[in-house]
């Protein structure tokens, strides 16, 4: 039985969640906060990470490749090659450019911390720009790339909603309302898997929250 590892504030965990979920596939969770990974799975101490019968996996992506490939059914990747790849982009963009970047403004957005002036300053261009490429590239229609749900989509219902957030808190503006992302993220909020996602991310978060009050 599959083991997904890691807790379910974690954006990153919810993307892998997610394709589970979608793909029907039975899974066990093990609860694994940051600092209490288990080294010889997660090198590097991030979560998820996912125990198989044959080991174990870290990044997120790569698990979600995994999953496709040893669970084709339903599938989350076309079966086109070109169109696969094009999938593959919209998630590039949404974690390299998107996701990576924003992150960087988490620290004050949601931890209590402080982000400099400089970096803000020199975040704010980085993102519009990135968001500019990724506008030229999402469809909205009503998917990510088209009309089915795909791995792109597990990595928007994620990356998208923080990108929003910090932005807004940050800078008082969300940097994605020009695009029709409100709408997109209310649509797959319809689904019952986004809805247990969200319902135990809420759940995770305040856990989370207390623990670090400790
Ligand atoms: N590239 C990794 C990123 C995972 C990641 O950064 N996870 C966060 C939790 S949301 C984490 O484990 N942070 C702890 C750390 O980086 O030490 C992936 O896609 O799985």
């Amino acid at each position: 039985m599959l083991k997904l590892c890691g807790f379910a504030a974690s954006n990153y965990y919810n993307k892998v969640r997610l394709a589970l979920l979608e793909k029907g596939v039975p899974f066990e969770e093990e609860l694994a906060w940051i600092g209490e990974t288990d080294p010889s799975c997660s090198p590097l101490g991030k979560v998820p990470y996912l125990k198989t019968d044959q080991g174990a996996l870290s990044e997120s992506t790569v698990i979600l490749e995994y999953l496709e490939d040893a669970y084709p059914h339903p599938p989350l990747l076309p079966a086109d090659a070109f169109a696969a790849a094009k999938v593959r982009e919209l998630v590039r963009y949404l974690e390299l450019h998107l996701e990576l970047v924003a992150r960087n403004l988490y620290p004050e957005a949601f931890f209590g911390g402080k982000v400099s002036d400089s970096a803000k300053e020199k975040i704010a261009p980085q993102l519009e720009k990135n968001i500019a490429g990724f506008a030229k590239l999402a469809s909205f229609s009503p998917f990510l790339a088209g009309p089915t749900f795909t791995l792109a989509d597990c990595a928007g219902a994620v990356h998208l909603p923080l990108v929003s957030s910090a932005t807004k808190i940050i800078y008082g503006r969300d940097f994605l309302a020009e695009l029709p992302v409100r709408d997109y993220l209310k649509r797959l909020g319809e689904r019952p898997t986004v809805q247990k996602l969200n319902a135990d991310r809420k759940a995770s978060t305040e856990l989370m929250l207390s623990r670090s009050k400790r």
